[in-house]
């Protein structure tokens, strides 16, 4: 890295995650200590207005529109990837091999045999110090990161059941249009891999145990939808008339599955576009031998924990309000009670990787990590195809007792 203590960050796509990790690299010399000065050097987009305009919006120096050579370029030290799936890999080994470090949005890529050759990328650019990671960014919510300190402290001592739920409902409507989210070639499978992908990192995350077999099934409740607008023709009706084309949803609505974990901990999983009311519901409830937790999205700020070994008198789901300097990132920003949202687990999230960067250390997670999610859904996939309990590959090294 040349220069003395910059990190020159060139980003790819500027949609909800580029706006969200463009927020994050803005932020995040502002409120941690870094050993590391981020440079907001390049964002990359295909159309060169609408990249021009988010360069202007979201604090960028400059807009490029080929990622081919944004990631050769001498002047840029990480590549920031925040495209559809379909994109990830291709962009991930370009950068890798270029000598980048890599921030890659989750899940890492839209097949097992993609992440494989992420994987293979990072450790090929790990011998010459560079690093890559995945962005589960949930795992960076402090209630989140109390929670899996909790549960390493043994305070719900021998972990039983994980109940996680991710309900969203953005596309109940069956005129919402055929988005690249809705096409396998683009997305690589729907709630599955978009959401469902949060649930299985941050429930493993918290628990420390990894799932070994799942039992699944998947819907598509609305399997034909209208063209994007961009994209629509009309189509000839039988009646004489003409009507909005429309093309087939090739991705899960929703998919629901049950979990054997590595601790011997049971689960039950669920991720669904088609909850009606619910926008971004992600909840965790971790029952063990000693308590539980209960983490809500939409109370971020907020850890339910249950204790039994108070007096039974005293026992009840008790709120902690995670906003003290000694829960997890919250001495950097207000005094106790001031909350935090969703933006910031993306400021964690480059706080920590820069951190990694400067102490040549690996952050988690690794593309590693993010390759054992993959084969998870992937094994979901499979078990919902063809009815029948699948076990999950657990890649060497990814997990402390799978260590030799
Ligand atoms: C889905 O709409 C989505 O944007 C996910 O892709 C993100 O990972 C999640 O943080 C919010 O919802």
């Amino acid at each position: 890295m040349s220069g003395t203590d910059v990190l020159r960050v060139g980003m790819v796509g500027y949609a909800f995650m580029g706006a969200a990790h463009s927020q994050a690299w803005r932020t995040a010399n502002r409120v941690f200590d870094l050993p590391l000065q981020v440079r907001m050097a390049a964002i990359c987009g295909r159309d060169p207005q609408k990249v021009s305009a988010a360069a202007d919006r979201l604090g960028w120096d400059e807009a490029v529109t080929d990622w081919r050579d944004l990631v050769e370029r001498p002047d840029i030290d990480l590549i920031d990837i925040c495209t559809p799936g379909d994109s990830h890999a291709e962009i991930a080994v370009a950068a890798l091999a270029a000598g980048k470090h890599v921030l890659c949005e989750k899940p890492l890529a839209n097949s097992v045999a993609e992440a494989e050759a992420m994987v293979e990328a990072a450790a090929r650019a790990g011998e010459r110090g560079v690093v890559a990671m995945c962005g589960y960014n949930y795992r960076r919510v402090p209630a989140a990161a109390l929670m899996r300190r909790l549960v390493s402290d043994g305070k719900l001592g021998q972990i039983r059941h994980i109940r996680a739920v991710y309900l969203q409902d953005w596309i109940t409507d069956p005129q919402f249009p055929l988005v690249w989210r809705l096409q396998r070639e683009h997305a690589g499978s729907g709630a599955l891999g978009d959401i469902g992908a949060h649930i299985v990192d941050l429930t493993q995350y918290v628990t420390g145990q990894h799932i070994t077999r799942v039992s699944a099934l998947t819907e598509t409740f609305i399997r034909q939808r209208p063209l994007p607008a961009q994209s629509s023709g009309l189509a000839a009706t039988s009646d004489g008339g003409t009507q909005a084309a429309t093309g087939p949803v090739t991705v899960d609505d929703a998919a629901l599955f049950l979990a054997r974990l590595s601790g011997g901990a049971v689960a039950t999983y669920e991720a669904t576009r088609f909850a009606t009311g619910r926008k971004n519901g992600l909840r965790i409830e971790i029952n063990g031998s000693a308590g539980s937790l209960v983490f809500d999205l939409e109370r971020l700020n907020e850890l339910e924990f249950y204790d039994t070994t108070l007096p039974s008198a005293g026992q009840g789901f008790t709120r902690i309000l995670v906003t003290e300097p000694e829960h997890p990132y919250m001495s950097a920003w207000w005094p106790p009670g001031h909350i935090i949202g969703y933006e910031h687990s993306f400021t964690h999230q480059v706080r920590d990787l820069v951190e990694a960067i400067a102490h040549k250390a690996q952050p988690s997670p690794s593309f590693d990590e993010a390759y054992q999610v993959q084969l998870v859904l992937d094994a979901v996939q499979r078990s919902a195809d063809d009815g029948t309990w699948v076990p999950v590959s657990t890649p060497a090294g990814v997990f402390a007792e799978s260590r030799p």
